[in-house]
């Protein structure tokens, strides 16, 4: 890391290069008035760094900080911290008397719109309902997939299946992915009650008792709880047998199947309807005890086929969200903790020491941080368990911070976080931040969380915002075939794309259909391998799980500092 000093005699290189000033990379949406704000620039110029109100007064100077690499982009970078200003207004960058970027608003409610809108995007992937122009707008759309006539795949009878949420772009409904993605919704009303609790997303008020959030997460319980079959054993996935072309969902006719039944599904199952019956005990006791009971019978039929894992059929060609390695340990860990919180019956307690948990994900493959999550925050009810897992997550936490304090785009991103939805990773590790500031107090936390919010919307070395609708410059063409198919030019907004990795696997795969995602077949580095393009559903694609911890990060950000 050096810094570099400039002579004079280069200064006519100088101005040239000024005239390509690098581009700044900062949240897009700016940043509430307590907030760290930094702001990264890649390069290593000695210029200082200046803020002006936009009325041109300049209330901060910052010199040419020493550069730092990012492995990850390849680049060296210079990092500015203007989070002393705290003045709500509209700000602007000026390097060399050159102004840099776009304004800066500070204000309190700068993510108060997004948390909604990536709350609100679950209601425009409702399955089984017409989504109308009353709640939705322009992105109204007919009923698709009433799922009244699901084939048991393999079986000669059929289920009802209707709502639920589709799981990404394509217009599968899959338990695992539901697990970790309900969890993450009702953790947000669990930690924030008083502000989730009263969030509007003006949608259809079924159950007029229930906050929004919850009305929405109904919609997906339901339909959870038509796949659990009469031994208790929960299928694993709602599909065609094949995924469908570009086209809305009411025009997908195939037929549609529920496939598997799987001790993953099953305990996903479990571990999601113990917390829901917490959750909604105030609100509905009859729906609690409901979702309680399928809960235990869920857990058991786990514990008589631990082997059941799923796989897929050879003529069926939709999700798997099976990896291939699983043991089933962590939703076991995941389901009996949840399980345990929910009934106080020892034998889940024990069960989970005999098998506790380690500090791997969170991610839909790896539910054990999930499980760490939980009993950190219950120590009076898990025990030595609970001080286990405070311990886990802090040190877990700690990590992430050393990397937003240490690194090149100040961001919480791990080296084995760049894979297949690794914005997602950078949520999750979001909201581990905030559960570790939930859980201490300390404001370093909070700064972590800030870092990896402004990292989605905005702070890195693609200069976009990951976000559909939300930024100056942000995701335009993600795969999403509803945002493909409706003739409207604009994505659904409020949707948390893929995002980089090198994983590539939209690529060359038959040679013809993706020419496209040709495209970014050149970038050698992660942080670099982002495509907006509706071909890359390996980084462009969207998914619930992918949504929930945005949804989570905007609004307990929104939530704590606007207490
Ligand atoms: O966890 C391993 C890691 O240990 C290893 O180092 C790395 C590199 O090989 O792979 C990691 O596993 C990856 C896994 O995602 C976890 O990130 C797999 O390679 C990768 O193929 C897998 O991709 C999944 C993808 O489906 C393909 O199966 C995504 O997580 C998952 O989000 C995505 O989910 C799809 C649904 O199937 C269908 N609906 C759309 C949805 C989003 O694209
Ligand atoms: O649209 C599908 C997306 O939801 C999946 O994540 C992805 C990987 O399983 O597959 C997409 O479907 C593509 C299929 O795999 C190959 N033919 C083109 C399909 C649409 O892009």
């Amino acid at each position: 890391m050096k810094k570099k000093t400039v002579s004079l005699l280069a200064l006519p290189l100088t101005l040239a290069a000024t005239s390509f000033a690098a581009m700044p990379a900062y949240n897009q949406l700016g940043f509430t008035p307590k907030s760290s704000k930094i702001i990264v620039i890649p390069g290593n110029e000695a210029n200082a760094l200046e803020v002006r109100e936009i009325t041109g007064k300049k209330v901060m100077e910052l010199e040419g900080p020493y550069a730092l690499e990012w492995a990850a982009s390849g680049e060296e970078v210079q990092v500015f911290d203007i989070s002393k200003i705290q003045k709500p207004g509209t700000y602007l960058l000026y390097r060399n008397g050159e102004r840099l970027g776009t304004p800066i608003d500070i204000s309190k409610d700068v993510y108060k719109d997004l948390g909604i809108a990536a709350l609100k995007w679950f209601y425009l992937q409702r399955a089984s309902t017409p989504i109308t122009a009353e709640y939705a707008g322009m992105f109204a759309r007919p009923e698709g997939h009433p799922d009244t006539l699901v084939k048991i795949y393999g079986e000669n009878r059929t289920i009802k299946s209707p709502r639920g949420w589709y799981d990404a772009g394509d217009y599968g409904k899959y338990i695992v992915n539901s697990g970790i993605t309900v969890f993450t919704l009702l953790e947000l009303y669990e930690n924030f009650p008083e502000y989730a609790g009263k969030i509007k997303t003006n949608i259809p008020n079924e159950f007029p008792k229930l906050p929004d959030l919850l009305e929405e997460v109904r919609w997906n319980l339901d339909w959870m709880l038509t796949m659990q079959d009469a031994d208790g054993g929960v299928f694993h996935k709602v599909s065609t047998l094949k995924f469908s072309g570009s086209v809305m969902p009411e025009l997908d006719k195939a037929d549609r199947y529920a496939i598997g039944k799987s001790v993953t599904a099953t305990l996903d199952f479990a571990g999601v309807m113990a917390q829901a019956s917490v959750v909604y005990k105030k609100f509905d006791k009859a729906y609690a005890d409901k979702m309680l009971k399928a809960a235990e019978k869920a857990y058991a039929w786990a514990k008589q086929n631990p082997s059941a894992f799923y796989t897929q059929p050879s003529d069926v060609n939709t999700g798997s969200y099976a990896p291939g390695n699983e043991d089933g340990k962590d939703e076991f860990r995941y389901a009996s903790t949840e399980l345990y919180r929910a009934t106080k019956k020892k034998d889940y307690l024990e069960d989970l020491k005999a098998n506790p948990f380690n500090p791997n994900g969170p991610w839909w493959g790896d539910m054990n941080f999930i499980a760490v999550m939980r009993a950190a925050e219950e120590p009076a009810l898990f025990g030595e368990l609970g001080n286990t897992a405070k311990k886990l997550l802090l040190d877990e936490a700690n990590s992430l911070q050393n990397l937003v304090d240490t690194t090149g785009y100040r961001s919480p991103i791990h080296e084995w976080n760049w894979n297949w939805g690794s914005n997602s990773a950078v949520a999750n590790n979001g909201m581990i931040l905030v559960h570790a500031y939930l859980l201490t107090k300390d404001t370093k936390y909070l700064t972590g969380a800030q870092a990896a919010l402004d990292y989605l919307l905005g702070k890195n070395p693609m200069l976009i915002s990951y976000v559909t609708g939300y930024g100056v410059r942000s995701a335009r063409n993600p795969h999403h075939r509803p945002s493909e198919a409706d003739y409207t030019d604009d994505p659904v907004p409020g949707m948390l794309v893929g995002g980089p990795h090198l994983g590539k696997q939209d690529i060359n795969l038959d040679g013809k259909e993706h020419w496209k995602c040709e495209d970014y077949a050149s970038a050698n580095l992660p942080a670099l391998a982002y495509l907006d393009n509706r071909c890359s559903y390996a980084t462009n694609e969207v998914a619930i799980n992918w949504n929930a911890p945005l949804a989570y990060l905007a609004n307990a950000l929104h939530a704590i500092y606007n207490k």
